[in-house]
């Protein structure tokens, strides 16, 4: 399946944005094996209004053998806030960790970049194969990089959170993000599948994982002051971070 239908968003976003969606997209499309992810349709696009701005949402979703949603969405506010939000779920089967990434900027500038493979695993622990491969990944020094909130506590030593502060901090990050990625894809399609026993615990970690992004304030009050609070928080956790119960 192409990904390569052009959106009228992209076209708008801060460049970074545009360049972490075409290499996210091509990352995909180079790797897996994409079918279609329905959303539901009334979701796929939304337009609010959010301090007399208006405030456009564009999603693009997927699904894999190995991951039951990729979800890139980008999101504009007039011209004060640029978003890029990205999360490949995997499905519970395979013993992968959470690849996630939030780019949020304005008028030019982006004040928050960060982007994680974080464990699903039982221990918290990513699996081995991939610390061996990220520690060998360069140390990367940013000027400015910012401090995780309390419930940050999902995420990986090999964490990014930064506000990048010139045209080579946002090229390095770029990087890093096509570096998790390369790992991740190369590694999914390389998986087996875990037991089921394995596999509920896995479940349980991806809806631990959900549940805290779920409590990002920062995100749900855009979302709010354009939407609604009853929306925002059917959005959250029907698109963002939705989870399959664990039985
Ligand atoms: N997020 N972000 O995706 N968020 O979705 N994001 C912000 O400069 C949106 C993810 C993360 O300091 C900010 O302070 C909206 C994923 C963290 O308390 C705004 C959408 C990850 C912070 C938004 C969206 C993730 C953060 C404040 C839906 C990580 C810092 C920007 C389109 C894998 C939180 C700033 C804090 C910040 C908004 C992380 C405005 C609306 C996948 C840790």
């Amino acid at each position: 399946m192409s990904t390569t239908s052009t959106s009228s968003l992209r076209e708008q976003q801060h460049p970074l944005i545009r360049q972490l969606a075409d290499c996210i997209e091509a990352i995909w499309s180079k790797y897996l094996d994409l079918s279609p992810y329905d959303l539901p349709a009334e979701l796929g696009y939304v337009e609010g209004k959010l301090e007399g701005e208006k405030l456009t949402i564009e999603n693009r979703c997927y699904q894999t053998p190995q991951f039951r949603k990729l979800h890139l969405e980008l999101a504009k506010v007039g011209n004060m806030l640029d978003i890029l939000h990205c999360v490949m779920f995997p499905r519970p089967e395979y013993d992968l960790p959470m690849f996630g990434c939030d780019l949020v900027g304005g008028r030019g500038q982006i004040s928050a970049a960060i982007t994680d493979l974080s464990p699903l695993s039982p221990g918290q622990t990513l699996p081995q194969s991939y610390s061996l491969e990220l520690s060998t990944l360069r140390k990367l020094n940013f000027s400015q990089p910012r401090e995780l909130p309390e419930w940050g506590d999902i995420f990986s030593e090999f964490c990014i959170f930064v506000r990048p502060s010139s045209p080579e901090e946002e090229a390095m990050f770029l990087k890093r993000v096509e570096e998790f990625l390369e790992i991740h894809c190369r590694s999914a399609i390389a998986s087996k599948a875990v037991s089921q026993e394995q596999a509920m615990q896995i479940l349980a970690r991806q809806r631990n994982y959900c549940m805290k992004q779920q409590q990002n304030d920062k995100t749900r009050r855009v979302l709010e002051k354009a939407f609604g609070s009853a929306w925002a928080e059917h959005y959250m956790t029907t698109v963002l971070f939705d989870f399959q119960d664990v039985s």
